[in-house]
Order: C-alpha cells, then sequence, then structure tokens
C-alpha cells in the first residue's frame, strides 16, 4: 500500500478498564464514524501495543445503542421528552438552586464523576457542585477500594501497589487478571512469572480461574474464609521466625502489639476453616519470606466479601511483614499525576443519615438508601449522576429504585439511556470518550508512570458537547462563572506563560471561591486556545501546577525542563504534545519511601480498631447459607466479555451471551440440569432465570454470575427489554463490610433449582 492509501490511525485508548491501554484506531464506514480496525498503540508507554481482546470491539461503545441525542426531560406518566439545551440547562440549574435555597446544598449528593476511561469530567463537576454546595459524593471506588484505602491510611498514609514486572513471587488475593487485568500488559507479564523456574505465580481463589491454571501454588480457599487463610499465613511468619525482623526494627512501628496477636493461633485449625492445606499455606509462606521480593494485588473475590477490610489488613501485614516495600519487585507508593482517592490519614468525617466512615471522601455505596429512604432532615434529596449507572450497579435495585423515585431531582449526565437515566428527571447527552479529549487518572505506573490525555476522533454528532462545556454552563446559568477573571486569564494566556501564572495566582487572591471555579473558568479561558481539539484538558493546566510543586524531582527524571516556576507549564505542554501518552515522571525507591504519610514517617502494623474481628476468628467461621439458600453466589465475575455497562449492545459479546451461570459438575448432577439447562437463582432479594455452564473451575456449593449483564432497552415496540442477569436485582444493600461498608456481593447466599 503506498503512502497515500495508506488509512490514517488515530492514537486513543481503551476505556474499558483501568488500565487503558493505547490503541489506534482506524475510521472509516459510510459516514466515517464506525470503528474499522483497531490495533495496540506500540508508541503508548505503559501498554507497548498491547492489548486483550476487548479493546477490538470499541465499536459498540461508539456506535451503541440507546445513544442520547438529545436532553430529555420526564413527563409524569414516565416518559420522556426532547427539550431544548436552553430550556434543560435553565430547569436544571433553576431546580438544584431550589434544593439548595430550601433544603442546603449539603443535600445534593453528587455520583459519579468518571468509569474506566474518563475522569475529566469528574474534574469539572467541581466547580458545579461547589456552587450549589453539594457537601456529599460517591462513586464506584466505595464499592470496592474504600476498605483497603482505609487500612492504607492507618498503616502507610498512601496507597501502595505491586511491582509484578519485577518481582521474585507474585501474590493475587481474589483478583483474575487473566481476564480482569489491572496490571499493565497482564497476560505477558502473567505468563513471563509463570514461564520463570525462579519465580513464583500464587494465586488465592476458590474459583480454578484462569491465572490459577497458570500459578505455582493455587491456594483454593473456600469461598469467604480468607480472613483465615491470611490470619494463619501471617501466624506462621510470627511463629516460624520468617518475620523480616531487622527491616521492620528499622521502617516499622507496632511489631509487638502484633506478633503478641499471632502467636497463639492455631494454624491448623485455621487451615480446616479456610479448606487449604497446612502444609501447603506453611510452605507457600515460607516461599514469600525466603524471597528477594513479593508484589500483592487484592481485588473483588476478597474487598466484595466478609471480612473484606481485615482481609485488607492481613494482606498488608504479609507483605510489610516480609519486607516487601521499597524495594524493586515489592510494592511501591505510586505518585500518579491527580490522586483518585486520598489515603492520608484525615479528620473522621461520616455521612450525615447513617454516620458511616467517609473513606477517600467517599460515602459507602451501599448505605446511599438509607441515607435517602428516611424523613431524618439531613437527607439527600436532591442527585446529580454522572457517567456511572447507579441504578444498575449499585447492591440492591430495588431499594436503589425506591430512593431514586423518593428524590425530588435526579439528573443524569451519559453518552446513553440508561437504567439510571430512564429513573431521572432530567437525563442530559453527552459527547462519547471519542469525541472530546479525555483522560483518567489511574496512572499507578513505577518506576516510569505515565499520563494520556487523548485527542478526539471525531467531532461528536450535531448538538451534543462535553462535560466541561456543561458544566460552564450550569455555571453560568447559576451566574457564578467569574466572567472577568475568565477574559483577563484569556489575555494573559496570549502574552505568555508566565503572565498566565501571576493572573492565575492574582485570582485565587481577590476571586471568591475561585479554587472551586478554576476548572470551569480555565476551560472557558483557555480551552479554545488548546491544540488538537484539546478544550476539555484545560483543567489540566492547573493539576498539571500541583504535581510540579508535589514531585518535581520525578518529573524532572522524566525529562521535563525548567525552573521551580515554569515546570508545571512544561508538563502540561508535554501532555498536550504527546498524542499517545507520555512518561511524566520517574521514581526511585527511595521517593516512593518517602510518601509513607504516618505521624513518624514509620508502617504503622498495629492497627487496633480491626483487634475485634481478628479475635472473633478463633470462634471459627459463620456459615452464610441456610437450608433455604444453600449455595454461595458470586454476583460479578468478569470475563472474556463483561466491561460493567459501558457497552450496551449486546451483540459486542462473541461468546456467552447469556451470561451463564457456572456450577460445578457435581452441583449440576445433584440438581439434574445439562449444560445450557435454565435454573431459577433466588435469593433473600430476588429472583432471577439463567442457563448453567458447567464448569470443573467451581467448587461445589459455589455458583457464579457475570458482570455487566442485565441493560435494559427498548424494542420496536416500545417494551424493556433486558439482556442476561441484571446481578443487583439479587443483592441487598444490608449486606456489607461493618467498617468500610463495602458489599458482599461475591458472597451471597442463593438457592438453585432446575427448571
Ligand atoms: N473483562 C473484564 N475486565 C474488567 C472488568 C470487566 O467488567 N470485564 N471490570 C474492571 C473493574 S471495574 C474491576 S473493579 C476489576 C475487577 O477485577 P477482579 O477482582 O479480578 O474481578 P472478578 O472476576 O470480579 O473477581 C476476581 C476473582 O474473585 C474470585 N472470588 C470469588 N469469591 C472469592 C473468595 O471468597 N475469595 C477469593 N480469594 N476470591 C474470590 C472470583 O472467583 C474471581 O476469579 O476488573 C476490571 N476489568
Ligand atoms: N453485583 C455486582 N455489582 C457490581 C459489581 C460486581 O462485581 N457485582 N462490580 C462493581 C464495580 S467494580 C464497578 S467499577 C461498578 C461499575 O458501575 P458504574 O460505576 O455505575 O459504571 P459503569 O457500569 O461502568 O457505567 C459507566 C456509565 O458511563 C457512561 N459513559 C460512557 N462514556 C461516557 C462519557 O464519556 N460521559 C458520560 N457522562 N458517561 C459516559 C456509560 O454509558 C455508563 O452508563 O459496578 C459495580 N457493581
Ligand atoms: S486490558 Fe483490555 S480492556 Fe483493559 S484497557 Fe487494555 S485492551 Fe482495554
Ligand atoms: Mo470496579
Amino acid at each position: 500500500m503506498s503512502d497515500a492509501t495508506a488509512p490514517t490511525l488515530h492514537a486513543t485508548a481503551c476505556i474499558l478498564c483501568e488500565c487503558n491501554c493505547g490503541i489506534l484506531v482506524q475510521l472509516g464506514g459510510p459516514d466515517g464514524r464506525r470503528f474499522e480496525r483497531v490495533h495496540g498503540d506500540k508508541a503508548h508507554p505503559a501498554s507497548r501495543g498491547y492489548t486483550c481482546e476487548k479493546a477490538l470491539r470499541l465499536d459498540h461503545y461508539q456506535n451503541g445503542r440507546d445513544r442520547l441525542t438529545a436532553p430529555l426531560r420526564r413527563r409524569p406518566d414516565g416518559t420522556f421528552e426532547e427539550i431544548s439545551w436552553e430550556t434543560a440547562i435553565r430547569e436544571v440549574a433553576e431546580r438544584f438552586s431550589r434544593v439548595r435555597d430550601v433544603h442546603g446544598g449539603a443535600s445534593i449528593f453528587y455520583y459519579g464523576g468518571g468509569g474506566q476511561g474518563n475522569h475529566l469530567p469528574g474534574g469539572y463537576a467541581r466547580s458545579t457542585r461547589a456552587v450549589l454546595g453539594s457537601a456529599y459524593r460517591s462513586n464506584a471506588l466505595a464499592q470496592e477500594k474504600t476498605g483497603e484505602l482505609w487500612v492504607a491510611s492507618q498503616m502507610t498514609g498512601c496507597f501502595t501497589r505491586g511491582d509484578f514486572e519485577r518481582c521474585e513471587v507474585g501474590v493475587f488475593i481474589g483478583k483474575n487478571p487473566w481476564f480482569s487485568h489491572g496490571i499493565p500488559r497482564a497476560r505477558v507479564t502473567l505468563r513471563e512469572i509463570s514461564r520463570d523456574p525462579e519465580r513464583c505465580l500464587v494465586v488465592i481463589d476458590p474459583r480454578r480461574t484462569e491465572t490459577a491454571e497458570l500459578a505455582d501454588v493455587h491456594l483454593q480457599v473456600k469461598p469467604g474464609t480468607d480472613a483465615w487463610l491470611l490470619a494463619a499465613m501471617v501466624a506462621v511468619l510470627v511463629q516460624e521466625g520468617l518475620l523480616a525482623r531487622e527491616w521492620l526494627d528499622a521502617h516499622a512501628t507496632g511489631l509487638d502489639d502484633v506478633t503478641s496477636r499471632f502467636a497463639e493461633i492455631d494454624v491448623a485449625w485455621y487451615a480446616a476453616l479456610c479448606g487449604v492445606d497446612e502444609a501447603t499455606i506453611r510452605a507457600t509462606t515460607r516461599r514469600i519470606a525466603a524471597a528477594e521480593s513479593a508484589a500483592f494485588f487484592e481485588d473483588l473475590g476478597v474487598q466484595m466479601n466478609r471480612h473484606s477490610t481485615l482481609v485488607s489488613y492481613l494482606h498488608r501485614l504479609l507483605c510489610f511483614g516480609t519486607g516487601n516495600f521499597g524495594k524493586p519487585g515489592s510494592t511501591y507508593a505510586p505518585a500518579p499525576l491527580q490522586p483518585l482517592a486520598n489515603a492520608a490519614p484525615g479528620k473522621d468525617r461520616r455521612s450525615p443519615v447513617t454516620g458511616s466512615r467517609i473513606i477517600g471522601g467517599l460515602v459507602p455505596c451501599n448505605v446511599i438508601p438509607d441515607e435517602i429512604l428516611t424523613d431524618h432532615p439531613g437527607r439527600f434529596r436532591a442527585m446529580l449522576v454522572e457517567s456511572a449507572n447507579p441504578a444498575h450497579s449499585l447492591a440492591d435495585t430495588a431499594r436503589m429504585r425506591e430512593a431514586f423515585e423518593a428524590l425530588e431531582l435526579v439528573v443524569t449526565i451519559d453518552v446513553a439511556m440508561t437504567e439510571t437515566a430512564r429513573l431521572s428527571h432530567y437525563v442530559l447527552p453527552v459527547s462519547t470518550q471519542y469525541e472530546k479529549a479525555e483522560a483518567t487518572f489511574f496512572n499507578f505506573d513505577f518506576p516510569d508512570n505515565y499520563f494520556h490525555l487523548r485527542r478526539p476522533l471525531l467531532p461528536p454528532p450535531q448538538g451534543l458537547f462535553s462535560e466541561a462545556e456543561l458544566h460552564a454552563r450550569l455555571v453560568e446559568e447559576l451566574g457564578a462563572m467569574p466572567n472577568a477573571a475568565v477574559d483577563a486569564l484569556r489575555a494573559a494566556w496570549r502574552e505568555g506563560r508566565s503572565a498566565f501564572r501571576m493572573k492565575f495566582m492574582e485570582c485565587l487572591g481577590t476571586v471568591p471561591q475561585f479554587m472551586a471555579l478554576a476548572p470551569v473558568a480555565l476551560y472557558r479561558a483557555i480551552g479554545p486556545e488548546l491544540p488538537h481539539g484539546l478544550g476539555e484538558g484545560a483543567v489540566l493546566w492547573a493539576l498539571t501546577q500541583l504535581a510540579a510543586q508535589r514531585s518535581g524531582a520525578s518529573i524532572r527524571r522524566a525529562g521535563v525542563e525548567g525552573s521551580d516556576e515554569e515546570l508545571g507549564d512544561a508538563l502540561f505542554d508535554a501532555v498536550i504534545d504527546a498524542p499517545s501518552g507520555v512518561v511524566f515522571s520517574v521514581d526511585t525507591w527511595d521517593e516512593s519511601a518517602r510518601r509513607i504519610e504516618t505521624s513518624d514517617r514509620r508502617i504503622h502494623l498495629a492497627v487496633p480498631e480491626l483487634w475485634d474481628e481478628l479475635a472473633a476468628l478463633e470462634v471459627g467461621t459463620e456459615a452464610a447459607t441456610s437450608d433455604a439458600f444453600p449455595f454461595v453466589l458470586t454476583a460479578g465475575e468478569r470475563r472474556s466479555f463483561t466491561a460493567n455497562t459501558i457497552f450496551r449492545e449486546p451483540a459486542w459479546r462473541r461468546k456467552d451471551a447469556a451470561g451463564a451461570l457456572r456450577i460445578s459438575p457435581a452441583d449440576a448432577n445433584k440438581l439434574g440440569v445439562e449444560d445450557g439447562g435454565r435454573v431459577r437463582v433466588t435469593t433473600k432479594r430476588g429472583s432471577v432465570e439463567v442457563p448453567v455452564e458447567i464448569s470443573d473451575r467451581m467448587q461445589a456449593g459455589h455458583v457464579s454470575l457475570p458482570n455487566g449483564m442485565g441493560t435494559d432497552a427498548t424494542d420496536d415496540t416500545g417494551a424493556l427489554v433486558r439482556s442476561g442477569v441484571a446481578l443487583n436485582e439479587l443483592t441487598a444493600s444490608e449486606d456489607r463490610d461493618p467498617f468500610a461498608g463495602t458489599p458482599w456481593h461475591k458472597h451471597v447466599p442463593a438457592r438453585v433449582e432446575a427448571l
């Protein structure tokens, strides 16, 4: 093919999981808007050409069904009518203001702010929220990561990640990276560890997962018993003298307190409780302790399970107890361009109605209905939802629906007509992630960390625009846009960066609430001035200034140059200029160790608030199952063709279109059901019908359903048709961790009956 006919490849990223692999898209089709081909982008600093099978299906997102094309207002009968943008912005601003004026802004709850690929909207929403006085927010992190975040805040004051590329031993706890990824180039990295006889892959999972098949050691726990397994492993460290004592003396406090609590643990008894052979537990613990380095990753298998916060703690005792922090192949504290949720030990903030612990600034997802369905004066009265689908993704859909119906006002900002949009008073459509500049803050790599500001591939359809523009218009309608400052900033930008920085500082000192208004003010002032259609990247100007102050040395090591004053601007330009992403920071291991932000800069091994739960393990496992609900259902397993609800078009799935229930051969036999046969799954909250897949990966008594199914669409007659099981029809909001409020989705007692 000659150069003249070579198709244009547009650099962007996959938006289906936190890895955000770099991709090259070839556009085509009759209107030039189809994703004809998708390749891995070798120029992307983290993925280096890698993708999984899902990225190839991204046309189903860009050109998916249910795309919203105009603002919608709900009629009293539940149907929607299209309204003009003028009306939409005016009425939404008016109605939120009314809630604020009558009940106070704190009653306006914000949910979302970005999914797996789009975190810039959350930045702009800060401005709208500040004008409305909205004080509480949440997102999906508060149904998975907040327990771990709280433990991190207690022990290190910063979040830590595993260095799987260099580790000798890699440990995955309730995590199946073969399908869920979560580390760059997951399958390559897993294979490398697996093939190297000097290295060791350990997987803790009740299922024989694809990752477990590659593992040297598969600790096949009974579902929901990880706390006993990990407590036994820590006990082995303590009792066999395997702790990295010298290192701990230099870097940690609280060791004696911890050892006394594990000295008496009966390892054989705990082994029996979790169903893993005692000798294997001892051998695996010794292997970890003897290794030069070990990296750890816990995920939903334990984070959405019983004892999740305690498990996060035990996992860290195993990691730090063997000296695995701050050296190659162990764990590190990354420095993202912008932290997604803060792990610094902060003040104890609580939600207004239930008094639940707010971790990382987020209200626990499972208590949201309780914060609404009450006559408490501090209850939430209105909700702004942005790039999230909580009516589908949060526990207990029936209660969530009731909660939405009780709110005075629900406004949803999305690209598609979702389950949440259908429950909203107003639905505001926006451009897709390929029709605007976008980015995520899932950048946790080490020692080289990268950031990718993606350029738009396509203009949005007529009448649509980005969240940045939407928030700017809302703030303008609310009369809060600092227009004079915006004009002055734009003029200063044209003059030069030094003038701009000075003007920005001046605004911080003179314009009321400027810090909070800065995102939309920057967007209005410099958005149109930015090249490559990167207007929505304007907010990054402020974030790169802050990053330069925080991590100047690391940014310079990445080759970004400039005086202290100029470094932020140089970083901003580097981000703007890199279509496939840029390494913005190069850390050292010492640098990472300095990010420990406890009061004495040491790792705190003792977390007394968890002692009672730890001690309670001794009495044994408490069965969640019963005669009525004898199975443990894992409600939400990542599979080859699941991607939360980012794809709404069922046709994107090459396999498993119905989202089968996986069941062990023994259980299938007992129930008299064949592969592909249908069963009814019933929990205390609901009942669904689904086909089964008989799988020898499953233990007897354990069944699992995939996540991301059960989205609704209207058929030709206008009726709603659901494809697959909407998991949270089966889950209950009260089934949650007593500490962090995270759900027990991986451990739902259920009954299965053949149909
Ligand atoms: N293909 C695909 N990839 C995704 C996503 C997707 O939708 N599809 N979503 C992304 C998102 S948002 C997230 S948060 C991540 C989640 O990534 P993961 O946490 O890896 O995904 P899951 O499959 O939900 O759960 C992991 C494992 O937990 C196991 N498990 C169940 N019960 C227990 C238990 O009692 N103990 C232990 N130890 N393990 C248990 C399951 O068998 C499963 O293999 O994936 C991301 N990647
Ligand atoms: N039972 C059970 N429930 C679960 C899970 C489970 O395993 N089991 N997994 C949980 C996990 S880990 C997660 S992360 C959550 C995910 O659940 P949510 O955080 O609610 O998000 P998604 O399903 O990813 O949906 C993202 C939404 O963003 C919209 N969107 C896409 N692009 C754009 C855009 O550019 N702008 C805007 N404004 N919107 C856009 C999509 O149309 C979609 O509605 O689900 C959770 N729920
Ligand atoms: S691992 Fe797969 S789903 Fe995740 S970003 Fe990369 S290509 Fe997309
Ligand atoms: Mo997630």
